[in-house]
């Protein structure tokens, strides 16, 4: 089992044999598997194994795996160099085509994962408005930045904890943890703190405790509060850029924020991120204003074209209705096989991401998430694996389709799904 393998020798080279926690399975339990090729919708493991792939990059990949134009654009620019330390003409493309499909971005700054782009915006918060504290979402991940990485405190609206060793609590207590769709909480933080408020994070759609879908008047109370008290707004786009529209989240709901992040998809599969916003946020970043923040590989030449070929795709062919009802069909097939089996799910879904939790109750916050059965999900992922389809190695995460996954695909998921069903 080359699997097997390879695991081990990762084992003796990186904790955990792995460059992020999430690969080692440990929420799902049985070996993890090892990917070797892609192509469209499919995946390849080192034994040859093929998986219909519903976890495309943790959704980074909308346009399905290795896609001809992507590939052609990152092999071309190879050719001229992989690397400059100077600014390329790719920088400026890309930066011109976000500006023109994101609806608040006036300006944006290129770095190099979803963390570097959050941890960025924050800091930017900070530095505009003069104030330390942060509210984030229970639930929500903004990547592994130590403000961020911070579990809720004790009551409502309460200063949070530390959500790693490593992590000082005075850093921690300055990020007040509140419950997603909670608007009472989010009036009671600001009516407490509201002048020391710096910024609002958000996932505007989570996808981090499994896809949890923002209530009416959530977002917009957000966007109100946030202004009535001089803080700023920041749209956590990593997922739902580009993905749940050409604008993603801002678009579809009609909200600006003042500061977007992005990632996964901005980089079509390189390590790519991004925050920006209008002018006179972005110009309080250096070496424009007194904001520092650098990378040396930001901008890097062969992540921007992906980044490039990507995005025209999006903007010039807008795939967004057929991978809604492809996903929509993928979601109801699954229902239907829960349903015959007599299982309790909820799914939630939107646009092209949804996820199946296994409990009875509506999931609309982490709270409700967390009563999902993760025993009978590790089972599910670990049974579905077995018949070739791989979603998220976790309860709490989001399954994506993408512009490759044909009707005839969902069609052999659903068969390989219900197939699994029946050996759970
Ligand atoms: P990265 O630093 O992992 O590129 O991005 C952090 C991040 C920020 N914001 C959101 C909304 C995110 O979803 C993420 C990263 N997502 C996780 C899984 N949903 C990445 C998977 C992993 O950690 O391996």
């Amino acid at each position: 089992m080359k699997n097997e393998k390879l695991f081990k020798e990762a084992l003796q080279y990186l904790p955990g044999g792995v460059n992020s926690p999430v690969r080692a399975f440990k929420a799902v339990g049985g070996k993890p598997i090892i990917l070797t090729k892609g192509r469209k919708s499919r995946v390849w493991d080192a034994d040859g194994n093929e998986y219909i792939d519903l976890l495309a990059s943790w959704g980074a990949l909308i346009l399905g795996h290795a896609p001809k134009k992507v590939v052609k654009a990152v092999q071309d620019e190879a050719e001229r160099g992989l690397s400059f330390g100077l600014t390329n003409p790719h920088e400026i493309t890309l930066a011109r085509l976000v500006v023109e499909m994101v609806p608040s971005v006036e300006k944006v700054r290129f770095v190099n994962s979803g963390t570097e782009a959050t941890m960025s915006a924050v800091r930017l918060a900070r530095g505009v408005t003069g104030r330390k504290l942060v509210v984030k979402f229970e639930g929500c991940y903004h990547g592994h930045y130590d403000s961020l990485l911070v579990s809720a405190g004790s009551g409502v609206a309460t200063f949070g904890i530390p959500g790693t060793p490593g992590i000082p609590e005075e850093i921690a207590k300055l990020t007040i943890v509140l419950p997603y769709n909670n608007v009472d909480a989010v009036r009671e933080a600001f009516e407490k703190y509201g002048k020391d408020i710096a910024c609002v994070i958000v996932e505007p759609v989570a996808g981090n405790m499994g896809v949890v879908i923002p209530e009416k008047e959530f977002l917009k109370e957000l966007r109100r509060l946030t202004k009535e008290n001089g803080s700023l707004l920041i749209f956590d786009e990593v997922i739902t850029g580009f993905r749940l529209s050409k604008g993603g989240a801002q678009e579809r709901f009609g909200i600006e924020p003042d500061i977007t992040c992005l990632g996964k998809i901005l980089g079509g599969g390189l390590p790519v991120g991004a925050y920006g916003g209008r002018r006179e946020i972005m110009d309080r970043v250096a070496p424009e204003g007194d904001i520092y923040q650098a990378g040396t590989l930001a901008g890097n030449p062969l992540a921007m074209v992906a980044g490039t070929e990507t995005l025209k795709e999006l903007r010039d062919k807008e795939p967004y209705p057929e991978l809604e009802a492809k996903t929509k069909k993928l979601a109801v097939g699954v229902s239907k096989i829960l349903e015959e089996k007599g299982i309790p799910h909820t799914i939630n879904r939107i646009a092209s991401m949804m996820t199946v939790f296994f409990t009875d109750k509506e999931v609309k916050d982490f709270e409700t998430a967390k009563s999902s059965d993760t025993e009978l999900f590790a089972k599910f992922f670990r049974a579905l694996l077995e018949e070739g389809v791989l979603i998220p190695p976790s309860q709490f995460e989001a399954w994506f389709l993408t512009a490759a996954h044909e009707d005839e695909d969902i069609d052999e998921a659903l068969d390989r799904i219900r197939q699994a069903i029946k050996k759970l």
